[in-house]
């Protein structure tokens, strides 16, 4: 038996400058998608969810995975109308369920999704891809944000050194910093004025790791049961990056915090979006054996790499290169997809903004057609190879 993983792109919907034609071509077969004009909260009707698929299935594409449909911050807080609005979450289960969406992606970081501070991160060959700098994250956390706490927590020598980083910058410099980290990156949902973020860093007071991953157990205790009378898979997308960011913490960054959470709540419908790009920033996350090890409760897959350097940093790097041993990857993720008897949905994660994708503006950086459509090649390249090999021995 060969059990290839099923190709998809993620789409951001009908004003995605990546159309669903453009998407076809590529040879995937799978969309990646949310209904991103539904408020954070709300229940995402059963008429919205057809309109989606129909759209997707007019364009000869299945919608095979929703990434994401978002946590409510009160729910990640436990305040207020909580209660509602993990109601509201089975309810989207439901709908989806009765429209015939059974994969269901999500993440549990307080307050921003994915963080970058260098959207246009030149490589030596002309393309350009997203970067992570530590110093502008600190320098915004001790000299934009002024938390006060942040300057017990990093060394003398480092504040020293970002505080002449930061003073050397030009002001359009300190303000794309600041866009960057909080108007909300694709996928987001949702960004913050300055005063906003400072209001919602505010009710995490009180909210260390151990509340949190606590909460988080308790989402999964009410939802779950859901998701299994349904037929829906859950998988939770990792911190990116995987570390505390201006104090809040993170609870879905290591094998650890996978095991606990899948143990935890320990029904199948439970699992991981197994992001090989996320889990691989820490140099600590063997991501091969985690595959070993969660590959049965995994239901979701992102491919993608990145390079990372002695001071905290990384950037994007092709997707067979940096620190991600991919092809060791691809090859238990098949292991573990012939086991199962099933193909698990892939998404070649993010690209390189490279050949005419320079020359146009870009709507969701990192979601540029050509980087992507060459990372899918790639990946579908390693995985033929491999197939072909265990045919052979
Ligand atoms: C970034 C994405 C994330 C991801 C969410 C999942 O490109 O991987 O925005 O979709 O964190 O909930």
């Amino acid at each position: 038996m060969s059990i290839k993983m099923e190709q998809t792109m993620r789409w951001y919907g009908p004003k995605d400058p990546v159309s669903l034609r453009d998407i076809r071509q590529s040879g995937a077969t799978g969309i990646v998608t949310a209904l991103h004009h539904v408020p954070n909260g709300e229940v995402w009707s059963r008429e919205e969810i057809r309109l989606r698929k129909n759209t997707i299935e007019e364009a000869g594409l299945t919608w095979s995975v929703v990434e994401s449909v978002p946590v409510h911050e009160r729910i990640k807080t436990r305040t207020g109308d909580y209660l509602q609005l993990i109601e509201n979450y089975k309810e989207t289960i439901r709908n989806l369920s009765s429209e015939g969406v059974y994969t269901v992606c999500y993440n549990f970081m307080p307050i921003l999704d994915w963080t970058r501070t260098n959207l246009e991160y030149e490589l030596p060959n002309g393309a350009k891809a997203l970067l992570y700098e530590k110093k502008a994250v600190v320098a915004f956390d001790l000299f934009i944000l002024q938390r006060p706490e942040a300057f017990q927590e990093y060394s003398k020598e480092e504040i020293e050194a970002t505080k002449a980083y930061y003073e050397a910058l030009a002001p359009e410099a300190k303000q794309l910093i600041i866009d960057n980290i909080l108007k909300g990156l694709p996928g987001s949902e949702i960004g913050y004025t300055m005063d906003e973020f400072k209001a919602m860093l505010k009710t995490y007071e009180g909210i260390d790791a151990k509340k949190l991953a606590e909460h988080l157990r308790l989402f999964l205790d009410a939802v779950t049961p859901v998701a299994e009378e349904s037929g829906v898979f859950l998988c939770i997308h990792p911190d990116d990056p995987p570390f505390s960011l201006y104090g809040l913490p993170r609870v879905v960054s290591t094998a650890a915090d996978a095991r606990r959470i899948l143990s935890e709540t320990p029904s199948h419908h439970n699992g991981l979006t197994f992001c090989t790009g996320s889990y691989g920033v820490r140099p600590d996350n063997n991501l091969p054996e985690m595959v070993r090890e969660f590959g049965d409760r995994i239901h979701f897959i992102h491919l993608r790499s990145t390079k990372r350097d002695a001071e905290g940093n990384f950037y994007e790097d092709n997707h067979l290169e940096g620190n991600v041993p991919m092809v060791e990857v691809i090859d238990e993720i098949l292991k573990a997809q012939e086991r199962r008897g099933k193909s698990l949905p892939m998404r070649p994660d993010h690209g390189h903004q490279m050949l005419d994708d320079l020359n146009k503006k870009t709507a969701n950086p990192g979601y540029t057609a050509i980087g992507r459509l060459k990372g899918l090649a790639e990946i579908r390249g390693v995985e033929e190879a491999l197939l072909w090999m265990k045919k052979k021995s």
